[in-house]
C-alpha cells in the first residue's frame, strides 16, 4: 500500500505540474482529493491493514495529502497571477490614442447678437423687460393706436388664436405692459427682445424672428435723446466711425416718426456689395411715443414724453455676419451654427 501512495503521489505532481488553468488544478484537486478521490480511496482502506501496517501508512498517507495540498496552494497561486497578467495585457489602456472629441455646444447666433445688443442698452442705464408671446389683442394692437380697423393689422400679417388671442406681431405689447405696470413712475428705461410672429416666409423673411426693442418716457426726453442713445448703440455695434441718418416714415405709435441707416460698416460708406452701392445700413425704426400711447398706459402726456425704437435681430446679424438667406438660422444645420 506504501508502493500504491508513492505511485499517486508521482501522478498528483505530474497533475498539478502540468495544470495549465485554474479549472485544472481544481480537476486535479477533485482527482485525488474529492469524494471518490485516489488519495480518498486509500485512507478509507485503512481499516483493512495490520496493526503493525496502519501507523506507517497512515502517516505516508497524512503526510502525502499535506504535501499534496501545499503544493496545489503554489500552483494556485502562480496560475491565478498569470491570470491576471495576461488580462490585464489584454485589457491595457494605450494613453498614446488620440481621444474621442467631445462635442462642445455654444449660443446661437440670434442669441449672441441679442445679448450683444442687450449689453450695449444696459450699459445705457436700460433695464430688460419680457413678455407673453400669446398675446391680447388689446396689448399688439389696440394699446398702440391701433385700432380695429387699420391697415397695419391686417388678417394677412398675424397668427390669430381668436377673436381677441393672437401671437405678438412685435416686441411692443411687452412694453405697454411696463407702462401699465409702472404708470405713474418715471423715469422708463427698458428694453424688450425676444421672438415675434407674422404670416411671411422668404429669403428675408420668416413666420418667427426676433426684436428688440427700446423705450424710455420721461418729464423731457426729446428726439435729440433718441438720436444720442441710438448714435451711441450704433458706435458700440458697428464701429467708432459709424455715421447715422434719420429718414422721415410712419408708425401708428410713434410721431414723428424716422427710419434710421448707419454708414455701411463694410465700405464707410463708399458703396459695395452689403450695402447694395448706397453706402448706407437700414438698421431700425424708431420715434416719439404717440401722446395716445402714454395715456392709455395711464401717464400723462402733458406731463411727460417719450421715444421708442425696434430692430430686427435677424436682420442685424445677417448684415453683421454676411448672411444672405434668413432660414439659416433655423435650419439647426451644424454646418452654419459652428461658425459662430
Ligand atoms: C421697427 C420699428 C418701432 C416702436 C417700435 C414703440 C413702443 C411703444 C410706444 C411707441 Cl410702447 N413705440 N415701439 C416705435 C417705433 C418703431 O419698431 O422697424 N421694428 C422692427
Amino acid at each position: 500500500m506504501l508502493r500504491e501512495l508513492d505511485d499517486i503521489w508521482e501522478r498528483a505532481q505530474d497533475a498539478i505540474k502540468t495544470a495549465k488553468s485554474l479549472q485544472e488544478i481544481e480537476a486535479a484537486r477533485v482527482r485525488f482529493l474529492g469524494r471518490k478521490g485516489e488519495l480518498t480511496q486509500i485512507l478509507r482502506k485503512m481499516g483493512s491493514l495490520s496493526v503493525e501496517e496502519r501507523p506507517l501508512v497512515g502517516q505516508r498517507a497524512n503526510e502525502l495529502k499535506e504535501r499534496f495540498e501545499r503544493a496545489l496552494a503554489d500552483r494556485t497561486a502562480v496560475l491565478r497571477e498569470q491570470a491576471i497578467s495576461s488580462r490585464l495585457e489584454a485589457e491595457a489602456i494605450d494613453v498614446t490614442l488620440p481621444g474621442y472629441p467631445v462635442m462642445v455646444g455654444h449660443r446661437h447666433p440670434l442669441n449672441l447678437i441679442r445679448a450683444e445688443i442687450e449689453e450695449i442698452f444696459l450699459g445705457l442705464g436700460f433695464s430688460t423687460a419680457e413678455g407673453p408671446e400669446v398675446e391680447l389683442d388689446y396689448y399688439n394692437f389696440e394699446a398702440l393706436n391701433l385700432p380695429k380697423d387699420h391697415p397695419a393689422r391686417d388678417m394677412q400679417d398675424t397668427f390669430f388664436i381668436s377673436d381677441e388671442i393672437l401671437l405678438r406681431t412685435h416686441t411692443s405689447p411687452v412694453q405697454v405692459r411696463t407702462l401699465e405696470r409702472l404708470a405713474p413712475d418715471l423715469p422708463v428705461k427698458v428694453i424688450a427682445a425676444g421672438k415675434v410672429y407674422r404670416r411671411d416666409d422668404d429669403a428675408t423673411h420668416c413666420p418667427m424672428f426676433h426684436q428688440v426693442e427700446g423705450l424710455a418716457v420721461d418729464t423731457d426726453i426729446r428726439f435729440s435723446d433718441l438720436k444720442g442713445v441710438l448714435l451711441a448703440f450704433a458706435r458700440e455695434m458697428f464701429g467708432a466711425n459709424t455715421r447715422m441718418r434719420f429718414r422721415p416714415s410712419y408708425f401708428p405709435f410713434t410721431e414723428p416718426s424716422a427710419e434710421v441707416d448707419i454708414s455701411c460698416f463694410n465700405c464707410g460708406g463708399e458703396g459695395c456689395r452689403i450695402c447694395k452701392d448706397t453706402g448706407w445700413l437700414e438698421i431700425l425704426g424708431a420715434g416719439m411715443v404717440h401722446p395716445r400711447v402714454l395715456a392709455v398706459s395711464g401717464y400723462d402726456p402733458e406731463k411727460c414724453r417719450g421715444f421708442a425704437f425696434g430692430m430686427g435681430i435677424e436682420r442685424i446679424a445677417m448684415l453683421k455676419y454676411g448672411i444672405r438667406d434668413m432660414r439659416l438660422f433655423f435650419d439647426n444645420d451644424l454646418r452654419f451654427l459652428s461658425q459662430f
